[in-house]
């Protein structure tokens, strides 16, 4: 039988409260296969108590996600990730990590509804697992950077048989990271950004040349 595990959720507390100087805030989603640390960035990045809503994975489940490779994975996030990290004193992340297992996809319209872009989290142990996913990204126009995370066993691979392997443009940022640690996962958030950055500037720069 399931047995939930998610947080009990509480009021607000003192430190959750966004700081007065905050002017803008930005969305943006974690995406990736299954067990490829999308809650472990989240957990690591988020400055707010990160809401998780996890499951002890049943037997049923074992069957439909696909456990190779991690096997010792033995919760899965059912709905979402949900995390806030300031950038600066003005500007505030907002951070939603969701599942890529199709059977969640019902989830992705509303969750990527007002963001700006995705990160991509990618186990070189089964790239497969992230086609789907990049496919749906690519499908909606949504921005997004792939970022490897470093997995003990995973093999490693150069950037053009990433690229190749994944089918991904050289306009596309690529980085390596370890969900675990705050300031790689931190690194991986502004590269996107820096990205957004980059295609809003130079979309600028084409509509006003
Ligand atoms: N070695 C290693 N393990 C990681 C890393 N990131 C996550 N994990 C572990 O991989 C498992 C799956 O991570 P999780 O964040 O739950 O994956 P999710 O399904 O994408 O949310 C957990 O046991 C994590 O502790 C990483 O960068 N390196
Ligand atoms: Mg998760």
């Amino acid at each position: 039988m399931a047995s939930r595990t998610s947080e009990t959720v509480t009021g607000p507390r003192s430190e959750d409260a966004l700081p007065s100087s905050t002017a803008s805030a930005v969305k943006i989603v974690i995406v990736g296969g299954f067990g490829v640390g999308k809650t472990t960035l989240v957990r690591s990045v988020s400055e707010i108590r990160p809401l998780t809503t996890e499951e002890t994975m049943t037997q049923a489940s074992v069957s439909v996600d696909d456990l190779e490779g991690v096997e010792r994975k033995r919760m899965t996030t059912v709905a979402m990730d949900f995390g806030r990290i300031s950038i600066d004193d003005e500007m505030v992340l907002y951070v939603f990590g969701t599942p890529g297992q199709q059977r969640f996809w019902f989830l992705w319209n509303g969750l990527f509804e007002g963001s700006l872009g995705a990160v991509v989290l990618v186990d070189t142990r089964r790239l497969e697992a992230s086609f789907d996913v990049l496919g749906r990204l690519e499908e909606a126009h949504t921005p997004f950077v792939v970022a490897v995370n470093a997995f003990d066993e995973a093999p490693t691979y150069s950037e053009a048989e990433l690229r190749q392997a994944l089918d991904l443009p050289d306009a596309v940022p690529l980085l390596h990271c370890d969900a675990r640690s705050r300031e790689s996962s931190k690194e991986v958030l502004l590269a996107l950004m820096r990205y957004l950055y980059a295609l809003a500037t130079r979309t600028e720069t084409a509509q006003t040349s």
